[in-house]
């Protein structure tokens, strides 16, 4: 620790520091979507959070920062073995040995109830208390954290308003574990409004809980620094955490730094104008290729590629997404082992223009698209139907259940009758009008 002490006057001391303020790293957190997958890539992204936080740490060191936050959900959930527990403490002696100061928060992921199994943490950690707010204060450097963490999972109440006071002539920084009101699509523990958290007088509030990076205003700073390591194709970008620099009781400076090791980008593809299947996978490569250029930043790609658009090739696309899939993953693997990585292909193309006007016709297709449209309109029918569906659909695993993406499956497991005609005709239209391969 090397504040930088410059004295104004005779008596009034100014101290100079910056801090690291980081959230939600989730380390260890279970990985779907990788079961199966082999391969150096595969290892990367199962072992990226551990090395976002390496490099975390790495930075606060090389920075010489005056001490390191942790907002809530430094953990997933309750260790599966004491080795998430020891990465922790070994993380902390680095900051140790380097007489950097953390603070540690829980969040909903990691409250006292979840996490059973316990280690003595080094001396330069100290965790904020479940029942009540708790106030540790770093008088060299003029400064005190004010922060409760959650008990359990599900806390409603509005923690902040029993916060302290700010201590005067201090700078006081609040860590806070908090929906903030229910920021889009994150589940609304801790509510408090931002005229909350301005109205006590703090100087920073450090908070965590929502996985997108957001300075809710400044001066005073309400900051989420999101979380440390997108975790799947929903949390793309450049993640990181913030390095606040604080000079005569302000903050000067607040820099967002990417640690992200695994970078997640969704990828979109047209088939227009495609015609032939190789052409396709062409353009998976170039996208891939774009990609590791221009959006991952040395850093290994992992995407999610969609194909789009009306196209001729449409139900042969749909026929050969296994293809694709093993295209694209061929095309990811020669750039090198850990360049990039793809998650899966979505196919999101339709028929051409011309085979919806099929419906309108009086020859045997016609006639089945009719059939198909009244049949949506028999009850008897539809009873049947789903009747004999949702008893298949019923005894699909539920993974398959929950996460299918298929239009067609997915209608059937709603028990949506409508939607599953419509599907399933515009499907048998495809395969009937589409060009032989
Ligand atoms: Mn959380």
């Amino acid at each position: 620790m090397n504040p930088r002490s410059v004295c104004l006057g005779t008596d009034i001391s100014v101290t100079d520091f910056r801090f690291i303020h980081t959230a939600d790293i989730h380390l260890d957190s279970p990985l779907r979507g990788l079961a199966g997958q082999e391969g150096k890539a595969a290892e990367r992204i199962r072992t990226a959070a551990r090395a976002a936080f390496d490099a975390l740490v790495g930075q606060a060191i090389d920075d010489e920062v005056s001490f390191f936050v942790i907002a809530g959900d430094l953990y997933d959930g309750d260790w599966r073995d004491y080795q998430t527990g020891l990465f922790f403490v070994s993380q902390m002696g680095r900051l140790a040995k380097a007489g950097i100061p953390a603070f540690v928060l829980h969040g909903n992921h990691d409250a006292e109830s979840k996490i059973t199994r316990r280690l003595t943490l080094p001396d330069n950690v100290q965790v904020f208390g479940a029942r009540k707010p708790q106030t540790f204060r770093l008088d060299e450097l003029d400064v005190a954290l004010h922060g409760q963490s959650f008990a359990q999972r599900d806390v409603t109440e509005n923690l902040s308003l029993a916060y302290p006071e700010p201590i005067p002539g201090l700078f006081n920084v609040g860590v806070l574990h908090t929906a903030l009101g229910g920021m889009g699509g994150h589940a609304n523990y801790a509510p408090c409004s931002l005229a909350d958290l301005l109205g006590k007088g703090y100087e920073y509030w450090a908070l965590g809980h929502v996985h997108q990076h957001a300075v809710l205003n400044e001066r005073p700073h309400v900051v989420f620094p999101g979380n440390l390591q997108g975790r799947h194709i929903r949390e793309p970008g450049p993640k990181g955490a913030c390095l606040v620099s604080v000079a005569g009781g302000e903050v000067v400076d607040l820099a967002h730094v990417p640690v992200d090791v695994v970078r997640w980008a969704h990828l979109t593809v047209s088939a227009t104008d495609c015609n032939r299947l190789q052409e396709i996978a062409d353009r998976l490569r170039d996208a891939i290729e774009n990609a590791v250029t221009l959006q991952a930043d040395g850093r290994m790609l992992a995407c999610r590629l969609e194909i789009q658009g009306r196209s001729e090739l449409h139900s042969q696309i749909l026929a050969s997404t296994e293809h694709l899939l093993a295209e694209a993953r061929a095309a990811a693997l020669s750039l090198g082992e850990e360049t990039a990585w793809v998650e899966k292909i979505r196919v999101s193309t339709e028929p051409p223009e011309d085979a919806t006007r099929l419906a309108a016709r009086e020859d045997a297709l016609g006639e089945l698209l009719s059939s198909l449209s009244l049949a949506a309109r028999e009850e008897d029918f539809l009873e049947t139907l789903l009747g004999e569906i949702g008893e298949f659909a019923r005894r699909l695993p539920a993974e398959i259940r929950t996460e299918t993406e298929d239009a067609i499956l997915k209608a059937a497991v709603a028990g949506d009758s409508e939607a599953l005609i419509r599907t399933v005709g515009l499907e048998l239209m495809s395969r009937l009008t589409g060009k032989a391969s």
